[in-house]
């Protein structure tokens, strides 16, 4: 399976959001394609993979497919053993409804209360039209949740809840009033791991260090791991690998080649034997930082000389790197907070 996401940063991107925390909801394996806005590359890049120049996008190989509610469609057919819609048909149509309901309406919450994780604030006022829209969410949820048992909209985690995700964050946000049922809601939505992990890489953006955490994210590829997970514990060995991307490596097509290869190292890492974890940071001026965790020097030195990595490095030197720096430390203490 070769599933990529293209999406903006998740701080802001509400559309991103509901394909993604599908995509991870089902353990899938993909590669999140960033689109940033500071980047001088930024539209041509969108256009280059989009007909309607927005985001989110999903391909899957030459399937290629936009509108977020189409994607979430594709992402249930994907992994059925996921349900990601209800097994039961009238739960299933209510959810069908009510996500394109949301998907094509809620219009006066979306535009004065634009998606911003990093907001705590009321708005100083609250026009007739939005309150509406708050209500609209109140009821639903209120609905969804005495008829199909909760904690969800229709049970358990679905597409429904995926199309609501970025309603909830504005809920928090913008610090709306609504029923305790729909609160209740809320602090659901918030604890699911899915959408804890979306905040999670959110803040990181919003510190002002726009990073791609990782690549290449799921299960197979990093090991069964999610990022914040990947650090061993002491005594091992750390390859910390500082590198400035060259500027033409900034090229759409040039970008693809090196997170290709990129890729393609990751996955060939984790198999080589002393292999313990990797993490691995850009930011959007192409500075990044990977560190490889090992558990012994022998296994560094195996995997430095190892014949299609010492291809990729020269690679790496002649093309996609204006510099870089290798530094092997043995990590003597861990410390661990989520
Ligand atoms: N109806 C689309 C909406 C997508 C959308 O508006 N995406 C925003 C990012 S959250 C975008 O790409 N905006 C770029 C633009 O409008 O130029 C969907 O459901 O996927």
């Amino acid at each position: 399976m070769d599933l990529e996401l293209h999406m903006f940063q998740k701080n802001y991107s509400s559309w991103s959001m509901r394909p993604w925390l599908l995509l991870v909801a089902a353990g899938a394996t993909f590669r999140e394609v960033m689109h940033w806005p500071q980047e001088a590359t930024f539209r041509e890049g969108i256009r280059a993979v989009s007909p309607t120049g927005k985001v989110p996008l999903l391909r899957d190989g030459n399937v290629t497919v936009w509108e977020s509610l189409a994607i979430a469609e594709y992402i249930a057919e994907l992994f059925p053993e996921a349900g990601l819609w209800p097994e039961d048909r009238a739960a299933r149509a209510w959810g069908r409804a009510v996500s394109a309901e949301m998907h094509s309406g809620l219009a006066d919450l979306r535009r004065n209360c634009p998606m911003n994780l990093a907001r705590r604030a009321p708005l100083p006022h609250v026009d007739p039209a939005t309150r509406r829209d708050v209500a609209r969410f109140d009821a639903i949820v209120t609905e969804g949740r005495a008829r199909f048992g909760g904690p969800y909209l229709s049970g358990k985690f679905s597409v429904a809840d995926a199309m609501f995700a970025p309603v909830v964050t504005r809920i928090i946000s913008y610090e709306h009033d609504v029923s305790p049922d729909t609160r209740a809601y809320v602090e659901t939505m918030r604890a699911n791991p899915s959408v804890d992990r979306w905040y999670r890489e959110a803040a990181v953006e919003a510190e002002g260090r726009p990073a791609q955490i990782s690549p290449v994210t799921g299960p197979e590829v990093l090991r069964g791991v999610r990022p914040a997970e990947q650090v061993p514990d002491a005594p091992c060995w750390a390859v910390i690998f500082e590198s400035q991307l060259d500027p033409d490596t900034s090229r759409p097509e040039e970008r693809a080649e090196y997170d290709a290869l990129a890729a393609r190292m990751a996955e060939l890492a984790q198999k080589q034997p002393g292999w313990l974890g990797i993490r691995s940071a850009r930011g959007a001026d192409g500075f990044g930082i990977t560190v490889s965790y090992w558990d012994s020097m022998d296994a560094i030195a195996a995997w430095r000389a190892h014949g299609q990595h010492r291809e990729a490095q020269a690679m790496g030197k002649s093309r996609f790197y204006a510099s870089y720096d290798v530094r092997v430390a043995r990590v003597e203490r861990t410390r661990t907070h989520r």
